[in-house]
């Protein structure tokens, strides 16, 4: 018996004690062991544990209270689903995500390689910096995690069981919610929308019938269509990164779903960068940006296509022009998830620091208009991106309409 068998919400010390119960080979130093809670999620309890060895370790439990609300509780289930889909991903792409040492559904808590040599994208947007390898390194991530998962390479009936153990109804439901519907009707009165903006807004998103016709599609398709094991919620608060390794993590709200809701989540966060460092017109992060937006679409559209040709099994998916067929709907996904993923973080329940933090007046609702004006435009003509290029004219296209 332990007092691990029974699930509580538990503090610094119980981490400690609990590292030691669950990660053993360490050989912990007891007396030095200290541990601190990182958590700055919207959902979980993080733990950093280490001692003076130089051993450490991520646990990380899911509470049933999600942070972000008191009064949203959602299923602790999620912690073996993200502790199952990590372990996958690491055999899909080994070396993009941390190493699970153990997970355990008492408690919901599991024990992750800690990654404190790098650092979460996120705040390092903030900070402008530069990461060289990131457009390829997120690039293979997806083609190997996203394409390995699909019927067009996998066994069928093996598909269908990960479609049965990846899955969190209660966080798909938060995304049903915030993505595809909140942001377009404020119907549960939870948006935040910035005041400078309101009447835009209610122009632009909430009266807009044909936008509302094109996000109710993609709705359908979110819910409906089984196409590969996504991420989920693959923003840049969901990658710790470096100079020389990008490693994705957080990926509770996996499912079955379009890919192109990963690939649309990378760019979307990408360009919420951009804006930040283009209120202070710096020039070499914001030219960065730019290149990345360019390369993550096109590399990872030519990683997955060769990923098609080397590994296709189902014989129907190997007919002349089906390959290009389904390229071309990835793409269009990804347009439209981009403007989905924008439009939900400028005037949705939560919000990215990105925007949250231009301190001037002015250059955030010039900055949040960007954002929505070019997300309108990655929905409405998602089956015109037909290249990198094209998400970065569409950008460039909607600070030219703001300032005019
Ligand atoms: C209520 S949870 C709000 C958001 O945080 C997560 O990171 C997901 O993006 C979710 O939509
Ligand atoms: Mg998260």
């Amino acid at each position: 018996m332990s007092k691990f068998d029974k699930y509580f919400l538990m503090k610094d010390a119980d981490a400690i004690e609990y590292a030691q119960l669950k990660v053993p080979q360490k050989n912990w130093d007891v007396a030095t062991m200290e541990s601190k809670e990182i958590g700055d999620g919207n959902l979980n309890y993080v733990f950093k544990v280490k001692d003076a060895k130089g051993n450490s370790v991520i646990v990380k439990q899911a509470g049933i209270e999600l942070r972000i609300s008191k009064d949203m509780h959602i299923d602790v289930d999620r912690n073996r689903v993200e502790s199952e889909i990590l372990i996958l991903q690491g055999e899909l792409a080994p070396g993009y995500v941390p190493e699970i040492y153990d997970y355990d559904v008492e408690m919901h808590a599991c024990c992750m390689q800690d990654l404190s040599d790098h650092e979460v994208m996120r705040p390092a947007m903030l900070q402008h910096k530069i990461f060289p390898k990131f457009a390829d390194q997120i690039s293979t991530f997806m083609a190997q995690t996203l394409m390995g998962t699909t019927d067009i390479v996998m066994d069928h009936q093996e598909k269908k069981k990960y479609q049965k153990k990846f899955i969190s109804p209660d966080l798909c439901d938060i995304t049903e919610q915030l993505v595809y519907t909140e942001p377009y009707n404020d119907e549960r009165g939870r948006n935040n929308v910035f005041p400078p903006n309101a009447e835009f807004v209610k122009e632009k998103l909430y009266n807009d019938e044909e936008l509302h016709l094109e996000v109710a599609k993609l709705k359908m398709d979110f819910m409906t269509r089984a196409q590969s094991l996504i991420h989920g919620d693959l923003h840049t608060g969901s990658i710790f990164i470096n100079e020389e390794s990008t490693m994705v993590f957080d990926p509770e709200f996996c499912m079955y779903g379009v890919m192109g809701y990963d690939i649309g989540n990378v760019i979307a966060n990408m360009i919420f960068a951009w804006c930040n460092g283009d209120v202070t017109d710096d020039k070499p992060f914001c030219e960065w940006v730019e290149s990345v937006i360019v390369d993550v679409i096109n590399m990872t559209m030519d990683k997955m296509s060769k990923y098609y040709d080397e590994h296709v099994t189902d014989t129907m998916c190997k007919t002349k022009g089906y390959k290009e067929y389904y390229m071309k709907s990835i793409l269009a996904d990804t347009s439209a998830v981009t403007g989905l993923e924008m439009i939900r973080r400028t005037v949705g329940m939560a919000n990215v620091k990105d925007l949250t933090t231009i301190g001037d007046e002015k250059a955030r609702t010039r900055a949040e208009r960007i954002c929505i004006t070019a997300a309108i435009d990655f929905i409405k003509n998602r089956d015109d991106k037909a290249c990198g290029k094209c998400f970065l004219r569409t950008l460039k296209e909607a600070v030219a309409a703001v300032d005019a």
